[in-house]
């Protein structure tokens, strides 16, 4: 038995899981003591009953491979028994969830920090997900805060580094570690999920499609499944290898990020679908010829046409979205004669639904969507029902989209993104707008007069738990809405994001563009909110 190490630390300031786990400079992450506070805070509030399995797997940006030798020697010294860790350090953030679900696991350790930049002068991240595969609740991510403000001491054992690269089990002490590959298993589930056959058969017929994994953990997933398993044509994957700094860009799928995949689809010669995910795997941007399908409208149309693939077939229970998304789900939802739920932003909250039953679909603005096979969004699992719908149905992207809007209507949607704002900026901006809101109900701003104002809080229907302070939500007479809120994922001052959302039947003007059917809410935004005033920004930095 190799011998237990106690290492005394003392707390570092700001170890607070924000909307999905802690995400830092990997500067910071350097530190002594810092990643290690962290994850034996963890493991102190999780308590592993002895011989417990645990998952580690990260999105392979720099640091990943450090932390998780890390984490192995730790894991060894609390108790674990077996655990199971991705080849090369690589599990995508579904695939994790999957693992955790798959092989009975207690929980497991995701490494990283999604699509926030990766390298050593940018970004890192730290997550526990629970036995159900799903990132911890709040419950327990405010324990492990808890935790990291009275650490003393944490365990590991001295043992080489695990051989990442090499599939197969070494020993560490009492605890088996187990390098698996990190694809097969998820493919497996999509296989499992949907119907590959029309889905080849769409491919024999000529549908083409650009899938782009932006340097980041997607590539080999998306490689095996698409261009082996389905048959697209090599190249159909591009940027399919992960970087650990990936390649110097944004790995996050919107039209900024992603603006080389949205000209190839706005130009002539654009294959029939264009889709990408983050740096995790989490999140898909899904695009067809000509036409882009905003997140929030991308979870009512899978929604509305879940129950072709053949593991939903009468199988759809509940919908449910975060409450910034906007309300199309809703209009499907009511539509089927289903629940639609309005959780706060972050998938935790979505964990209860799924688990209970109550929901199968859900769907965030921010380009995640996801159902019950796992519980954590998934990007390439949305990119698949996306194709087996189109191959079923045999329709093209607009297509749908047009008849969809002609059926429901259509929610015009965008979010505004003020990046990296002076933190006290923000607070105060934030604060001001918290004590007007009583008064906001009755004012006028240009054409929109408030009908109600609050500060978003969420009970949730299977536990009971409540959530306060999840946005402020200023609706408006003719059912317009924006919202806002501070993001919880950035790692440099702080991020205003700005929700804006207007619905026009189906009767209506429903080929609009965007910008200019949310002039009126966007102006009303800058004057309830105060953001130039405030933050000294005179245009967000990012729309979406
Ligand atoms: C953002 C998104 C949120 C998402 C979260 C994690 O959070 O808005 O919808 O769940 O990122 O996604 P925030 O607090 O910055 O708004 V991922 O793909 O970065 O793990
Ligand atoms: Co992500």
């Amino acid at each position: 038995m190799t011998d237990i190490v106690t290492v005394p630390t003392t707390p570092f300031e700001g170890q607070a899981p924000g909307t999905s786990g802690l995400r830092k400079k990997v500067r910071v992450f350097q530190q002594p003591n810092y990643s290690e506070n962290f994850i034996q805070s963890v493991f102190d509030v999780v308590k592993p009953q002895p011989g417990a399995a645990l998952v580690i797997g990260g999105d392979g940006r720099f640091h990943n491979r450090t932390v998780i030798q890390q984490a192995i020697r730790m894991a060894a010294a609390n108790g674990y028994g077996r655990v199971l860790v991705g080849q090369g350090g690589i599990l995508s953030t579904p695939a994790a969830s999957h693992v955790i679900r798959k092989y009975g696991a207690s929980g497991g350790l995701i490494l990283s920090a999604s699509h926030n930049p990766g390298g050593p002068e940018e970004d890192f991240g730290i997550k526990y997900n629970i036995a159900n595969g799903g990132p911890a609740p709040e419950g327990v991510t405010n324990a492990i805060l808890a935790r990291t403000r009275e650490i003393a001491l944490w365990l590991t054992v001295e043992a080489a580094d695990v051989d990442l690269d090499t599939l197969g089990e070494t020993t560490i002490g009492g605890t088996t570690v187990e390098v698996i590959d990190p694809v097969s298993d998820y493919a497996d589930l999509m296989e499992e999920l949907f119907d590959f056959d029309a889905i080849r058969k769409a491919v024999g017929s000529g549908f083409t499609m650009r899938f782009d994994a932006m340097s980041a953990v997607t590539g080999p997933y998306a490689t095996e499944i698409l261009e082996n398993r389905l048959g697209f044509a090599p190249g159909t994957v591009i940027n399919g290898t992960p970087l650990e700094d990936f390649g110097g860009h944004h790995p996050d799928p919107n039209l900024i990020h992603a603006k080389d995949l949205y000209d190839v689809m706005m130009g002539p010669d654009a294959p029939d679908l264009g889709a990408a995910s983050d740096g995790d795997g989490d999140r898909n941007l899904i695009i067809g010829r000509g036409r882009f399908i905003t997140p929030s409208d991308s979870l009512a149309m899978l929604a509305a046409n879940i129950e072709i693939a053949p593991a939903y077939r009468g199988r759809l229970t509940g919908i449910a979205r975060s409450m910034p998304t906007s309300a199309a789900a809703d209009r499907v939802a009511e539509a089927l004669g289903v629940p639609c739920f309005e959780t706060p932003t972050g998938w935790k909250f979505f964990g209860n639904l799924l688990d209970a039953g109550m929901a199968t679909i859900c769907g965030e603005e921010s380009a995640g969507t996801g159902s019950d096979h796992v519980r954590e969004k998934d990007g390439l699992w949305a990119v698949l029902l996306w194709l087996n719908i189109l191959a079923v149905r045999d329709i093209g992207v607009d297509q749908l989209a047009r008849t969809h809007w002609a059926r429901f209507g259509r929610n015009y949607y965008a979010r505004h993104d003020y990046e990296a704002i002076e933190s006290d900026r923000a607070a105060g901006l934030m604060t001001e707008l918290k004590q007007r809101l009583t008064s906001l109900a009755g004012q006028q701003f240009g054409p929109l007069t408030v009908a109600r104002a609050d500060n978003f809080s969420y009970s949730d229907p299977v536990d009971q738990s409540v959530s306060e302070n999840q946005g402020i939500r200023v609706l408006f007479e003719d059912g317009s809405r924006v919202v806002f809120r501070l993001s919880g994922t950035g790692t440099q001052g702080a991020t205003l994001r700005v929700y804006l959302e207007r619905y026009e039947p189906a009767t209506g003007h429903i080929d609009q563009e965007t910008g200019a059917m949310l002039e009126h809410q966007i102006a009303a935004a800058q004057e309830i909110a105060g953001i130039t005033r405030h933050t000294g920004r005179i245009a967000p930095d990012v729309i979406t």
